[in-house]
Parts: C-alpha cells; structure tokens; sequence
C-alpha cells in the first residue's frame, strides 16, 4: 500500500539525515517539509502540540504522526520489507542503530550551532567518547565481516551510523582516519547510486565553527528552527 509520507523537520544536518538517506536508498517518494511551511506558524507555536515535542517527525497520510528519528527509521524499513527476521541478528542491529544513534550529543548540535572557542572546547571535550565509540563501532564492523554492518547489504541501522560518522568529518576530519573500516563504511555507503545522487544534490553545510548555514536551493539559510 502507497502512503502519503511527509518528513517534518528543520534546517540542520541532524536527525532527519539518516531517515531521508534510507528513503532515498529504498526509492520510498516522501516529502521533505520544514515546520513553519507545514503549520504555517513559529516553532515555538507548534511545539507544545507535537506528540514529543520535538522533530523530526513523519506523518503518514495526513494522519499518523511519527516520532523520534529511530522509529521513522524502522517503520520506513518495514514499508521497504528489509526488516530483519531473525530476533538474534535484528537485535544486534538495534544495538548498532542505537550506539550511533548516541553520538547525537553532542555531536550533531556542536557541528550545526556552536561557533567560535565553544566550537573548540566541545569538540575537545566530546573527543574521549567520539574515540571510544568509533571504536566500537569499528570492531563490531570487523567482527561481522560484511559490506555493512549486518549484511552486505545496508539496512536501517548503517544509515543511522552513516549519518553520524559522516557528521564528524566536519567536526574534525582526522578522526574518521583513524577508523580505516569505518571509512570503507562511509565510502560503500556513499556509493550507492539512489544515495549518491542524494548527497549530491542535498543542502550543503556551511561554515561550520564560523556561522554554520544550510544552502537551500542556492541560498544560505543560517541553521535553526526558524523560518528565514
Ligand atoms: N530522540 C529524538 C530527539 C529529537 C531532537 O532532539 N530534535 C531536535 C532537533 S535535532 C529538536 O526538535 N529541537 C527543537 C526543540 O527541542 O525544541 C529523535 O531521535 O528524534
């Protein structure tokens, strides 16, 4: 069955990235919608509505609101048919989904919002755990010894990691270095076509550490959840 899919979010490269490259991998149409052209009011407005207060969020059908980013990214893995079956192996990838999901913070906020010394002291301080969990993440990838992190083909879970690991090369590009098979990760990934073509074209980052912006149809818009 078709479903009217509208993915409701902000301008930031945070926790809708990971849903739009799984739409995007699977061929799933949905519309990509920011919350003041949805509602038509401020964020501030909207927020108290919002089943938990915070987006992204997809609506189904007009109807059915979705949160949280790691739902939306299972429910579109179970529209595309790739969920797991066996209960062992779905729930090592649950576990690989969520430890990435974890570097959200502060990982994703530093690299779209924090400017200036902050950018610097953030970005020390969050390195002991970025170190730690690329490292995870690297032996659980040679451990398994496919393509991706479950099969040799991805699933929800590799995008979710993508998204993550991707982020940090704009906190500091050297970390990823250190992670050789993370890096083949990201390059697979990048690599595919309907994800490539996404990349390509997607609203670029700007002047991360400066006065971070998102190029949206050409244009500049500083990062936020308001509309400029
Ligand atoms: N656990 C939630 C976290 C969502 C979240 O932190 N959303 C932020 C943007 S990335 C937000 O809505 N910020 C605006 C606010 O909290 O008012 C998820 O995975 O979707």
């Amino acid at each position: 069955m078709k479903h009217k899919l509208e993915l409701i979010y902000f301008k930031m490269r945070a926790l809708a990235e990971a849903p739009r490259l799984l739409f995007h991998y699977t061929g799933i149409k949905y519309d990509d919608v920011m919350s003041w052209d949805y509602y038509d009011k401020d964020w501030s407005e909207v927020k108290p509505y919002i089943p938990f207060k915070q987006l992204p969020m997809l609506i189904v059908d007009e109807k059915h609101e979705i949160c949280q980013s790691l739902a939306i990214m299972t429910f579109v893995e179970n529209l595309a048919g790739m969920s797991i079956t066996d209960p062992i192996i779905n729930a090592k990838a649950n576990a690989i989904m969520q430890s990435s999901q974890e570097l959200f913070m502060p990982l994703n906020p530093t690299v779209n919002f924090a400017t200036g010394e902050k950018f610097k002291k953030k970005r020390e301080d969050m390195m002991p755990f970025l170190m730690s969990r690329f490292g995870d993440l690297e032996k659980a990838m040679k451990e398994n010894d496919r393509k991706f992190f479950i099969y040799d083909e991805p699933r929800a879970c590799d995008f979710t990691a993508f998204h993550h690991l991707d982020l940090s090369k704009m906190l500091d590009p050297s970390i990823i270095k250190k992670f050789p098979r993370l890096e083949k990760f990201l390059e697979d990934i990048m690599s595919i076509d309907n994800v490539k073509s996404y990349l390509d074209k997607r609203p670029e980052l700007i002047d991360v550490s400066v006065e971070p912006k998102l190029v949206i149809d050409g244009i500049p818009h500083p990062t936020g959840v308001k509309k400029t």
